[in-house]
């Protein structure tokens, strides 16, 4: 076969001058070619059992890396696989290109065998949608691709490959790597405004988003906390950003529910200060509607006007460097009643943790198996969760010092990301423990990926907490209907299906066992599903009114 360059090896080509080192996709007719130019490279090809799943994996790699990672699938269905997914990363604001193959040019508006307007289909759930659709375009179209992906707030980027343009002769220059244009702080008056409101405030609250935990933002956070001792909560995707010394400042998470002791703070805050924080995070209309208080947004992007959003500075511009400006400016003053208020948030944290560890009793009640976890996130390790229940409670009672040690959704909630992104971490820090976390729902939209970790090798312990039904709808149907609708569902045997993909599979049956089994499964070559089943007894307390939710 000629090895003149074609269409697909210029792309290739491309993505290696991205510096792209992975590309996860499932082949088809219609972008073989691409397929067949990537054994030529230096990209190391990863077969999936799933477009969805290849997806969650490469979006896990881009946040885990902050660089985008690549999917690549084939036409029709390959691509409409991927919505999913692209959805689901760019709510998250993970940077992800997704390319898919495509009928020639000409067959585009035919009615021909796996012929789909893909284009027009990933425009919602993207940042940029395009189809290259000649050779000399192909380097400026992922150019565009990999910066809408990586820039701002990142996000999905997806592009079309028609067939014909990847087999034809490839004329031009790789216009790669691309390079995010670099910003400044916000405008100098806006800072200063800022600073007078912040000063002057009684009970300011700095609000931490998703962009907070990008690693300059962190950074920039814990200098300007360093600087002006404000007290400080998180939603469930900026976990990590307050480091250990500055918990004294620290709340707690928000999101889902308004009835947490960090909304507590929020409420009575006369100033909020949101950094990187995307209204999809916690909805405003749960914390701000109705409330006279000033608000401060920092973030590279415009906030979204909404109703119960309106900032009334918005300082606009890269946010590490707008804190570095407000740090060199805040005082520090102290805030007596806040910090009685943190004092008693910290107690009942800490009295609660203190329980956690003395849970006994089977099945295991989630404190305890939070608990245990907790244990394993100080030793280091990267933990990944699913959807479901479960993660209400690691969202809200696990603590982490290092930002992107707890890999979370919330703004899509998609059920069967944890083990695909137990795979990004494990790629993404060879050698590191991870840990991924699902319920027995959300367990199988995902578990084929199983195999995919054994044949990588991947080391990461995935365990399953079993009740035996979709839980977090069914506590929330009981509490609005008084009876629960489609939510039960039967035993899978977890060692067994663990078994049958080549992995090992353990059991956890009481509290005790929790750590010494998963130490065991860290120690084992290659992934290990470790199934315990749960007492969901307190769920429907996660749901119950503000200040009720220290549950015994
Ligand atoms: C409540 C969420 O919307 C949730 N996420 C979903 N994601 C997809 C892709 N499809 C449907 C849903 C609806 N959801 C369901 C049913 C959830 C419950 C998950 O159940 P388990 O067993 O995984 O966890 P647990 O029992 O602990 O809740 S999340
Ligand atoms: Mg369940």
């Amino acid at each position: 076969m000629s090895k003149e360059r074609n269409g697909a090896r210029f792309l290739v080509q491309h993505l290696e001058a991205e510096g792209v080192e992975y590309v996860f996709g499932i082949p088809g007719a219609k972008v073989d070619p691409v397929f067949d130019a990537l054994l030529d490279s230096n990209i190391k090809t990863v077969v999936c059992r799933h477009e969805q799943n290849a997806a969650f994996i490469a979006g896990g790699l881009g946040r885990l890396t902050g660089k985008a990672g690549v999917v690549l699938v084939t036409s029709g269905p390959g691509v409409s696989n991927l919505v999913t997914g692209l959805a689901t990363a760019n709510t998250e604001g993970d940077p992800i290109v997704a390319l898919g193959g495509a009928v020639p040019v000409a067959e585009r508006l035919k009615q021909t065998h796996q012929s789909m307007d893909t284009v027009n289909l990933m425009r919602p759930v993207t940042k940029y949608s395009a189809e290259i659709d000649s050779p000399e375009v192909i380097s400026e179209v992922m150019s565009a691709a990999f910066r809408a992906a990586q820039s701002g707030r990142p996000g999905a980027a997806y592009v079309s490959l028609p067939k014909d343009v990847m087999r034809a002769p490839a004329p031009g220059a790789i216009l790669a790597p691309s390079r995010a244009p670099l910003m400044g702080p916000a405008d100098a008056a806006a800072i200063a405004a800022a600073v007078r409101l912040i000063d002057s405030a009684e009970r300011p609250v700095l609000l931490l988003g998703m962009l907070a935990s990008q690693p300059a933002a962190t950074q920039a956070v814990r200098a300007l906390l360093a600087k002006a001792r404000l007290a400080v909560i998180g939603t469930y995707q900026a976990a990590g950003v307050v480091p250990r010394e500055r918990l004294d400042c620290f709340g707690g998470r928000v999101g889902l529910f308004h009835n947490q002791p960090a909304d507590r703070l929020l409420d009575a805050a006369d100033l909020v200060i949101t950094v990187g924080f995307d209204p999809v995070e916690y909805d405003p209309a749960l914390w701000n509607r109705g409330r006279v208080r000033k608000l401060i947004h920092i973030d590279c992007v415009a906030a979204n006007i909404d109703r119960d959003y309106r900032p009334d500075i918005e300082l606009l511009g890269d946010a590490s460097a707008t804190l570095g400006a407000l740090a060199a400016l805040l005082k520090d003053r102290p805030r007596a009643g806040q910090a009685e208020l943190l004092a008693e948030i910290r107690r009942e944290r800490e009295g609660r943790a203190a329980l956690s560890a003395k849970r006994t009793g089977t099945p295991v009640h989630p404190l305890r198996l939070v608990h245990e976890l907790q244990v394993l996130l100080d030793e280091g390790a990267t933990i990944c969760s699913d959807m479901g229940s479960f993660h209400i409670w690691m969202a809200r009672h696990l603590i982490a010092h290092q930002p992107r040690q707890i890999l979370i959704s919330n703004g899509q909630q998609t059920l069967g990301v944890a083990l695909p992104w137990a795979i990004a971490a494990c790629l993404a820090n060879p050698g590191g423990k991870v840990i991924s976390v699902s319920g027995d729902g959300g367990f199988l939209f995902s578990a084929v990926e199983l195999e995919t970790a054994v044949r990588l090798k991947c080391n990461f312990v995935h365990v399953v907490w079993i009740d035996g039904a979709y839980n977090m709808v069914q506590f929330q149907q009981q509490a609005a209907y008084g009876r629960d609708s489609a939510v039960h569902f039967g035993p899978v045997d977890v060692v067994k299906f663990a078994q049958s993909m080549g992995a090992q599979g353990l059991m956890i049956e009481e509290p005790d066992q929790i750590a010494p089994v998963l130490r065991r499964a860290m120690a084992m070559d290659g992934p290990v599903l470790v199934g315990v089943p749960v007492d969901y007894r307190d769920n429907p307390g996660l749901m119950g009114a503000l200040h009720a939710d220290v549950i015994h």
